[in-house]
């Protein structure tokens, strides 16, 4: 008796299984000119997928997820015109977004518990760029006409923000785990040509972090925080220009040692 109870565990759990494979599917649409992606509620299944809009028409490429139950290995078109947001949550598992070539974002771009997001070619966003739950975040050429807001995980984060411009208010917060945020040199000339903030607000929070700003520009405030930890900021060769004033706090290590 006890022996068959056993069995019929087994099978149950084996069945649950094989549907949470089946549950990895990706639903895409267009509501009222805003993209909604979403990863199935409850499964952990790890999506990767890519995101492409030509003229409004947006084009989900993945090889190892199906949207809308299609296979997207040659890329699934998706019905209607992007005129809004875009609005992605991969949910559960360990999830991969890459915005490839050149995209206008007419409204928002909000992305959650999505852990690896990138961009090549132009990303340009009308509204505001809000990034939540990321782990690893590259962004390439990305302007943004309002504030951007990005939030890292509790784990180890690493965000690299190469010639990134946000009229608005930029604000960077990673938690806890030892992260690192790279404000590199800029993609054309690295004299200049780098980010350029409205204002800029960094948060390292617990852990050992690292924040290595160069050919930066922030008009309005600079308030950057290491947080609890072994911190440390570099400026090396740094070609900043803080216009609003530049706060530091709890970092252990600054490179070079006088700003
Ligand atoms: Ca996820
Ligand atoms: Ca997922
Ligand atoms: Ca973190
Ligand atoms: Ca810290």
């Amino acid at each position: 008796m006890a022996r068959h109870q056993t069995h019929g565990r087994r099978c149950t759990f084996e069945s649950l299984e094989s549907r949470q494979m089946l549950a990895g599917d990706v639903t895409a649409k267009i509501v009222n000119g805003d993209l909604i992606i979403k990863g199935h509620n409850g499964d952990n299944s790890d999506n990767h997928i890519s995101i492409a809009v030509a003229a409004g028409i947006v084009t989900i490429t993945s090889a190892d997820t199906t949207v809308n139950t299609a296979s997207a290995t040659a890329g699934v078109a998706i019905a209607g015109t992007l005129t809004g947001n875009i609005k992605v949550n991969l949910k559960g598992g360990t999830d991969s977004v890459a915005l490839t070539g050149t995209i206008t974002v007419p409204g928002d771009l909000e992305i959650n518990k999505t852990e690896t997001v990138t961009n090549t070619g132009t990303l340009t966003v009308n509204g505001d760029m809000d990034i939540e739950d990321v782990s690893t975040l590259t962004l390439v050429t990305t302007s943004v006409s309002g504030d951007m807001d990005v939030e890292g995980t509790r784990g180890n984060d690493t965000f690299s923000l190469t010639g990134t411009k946000v009229t608005g208010e930029a604000e960077i917060e990673t938690g806890k785990g030892n992260d690192t945020v790279t404000v590199p040199v800029g993609v054309t000339d690295g004299n200049g040509g780098g980010s350029t903030f409205g204002a800029l607000e960094v948060e390292l929070g617990e852990g050992d972090d690292t924040l290595k700003i160069h050919d930066a520009t922030v008009s309005g405030k600079t308030k950057l925080d290491g947080g609890r930890g072994t911190d440390t900021l570099d400026q090396t060769g740094d070609d900043n220009v803080f216009t609003g004033g530049l706060t530091t706090k709890h970092f252990e290590t600054t490179i070079p040692t006088t700003v």
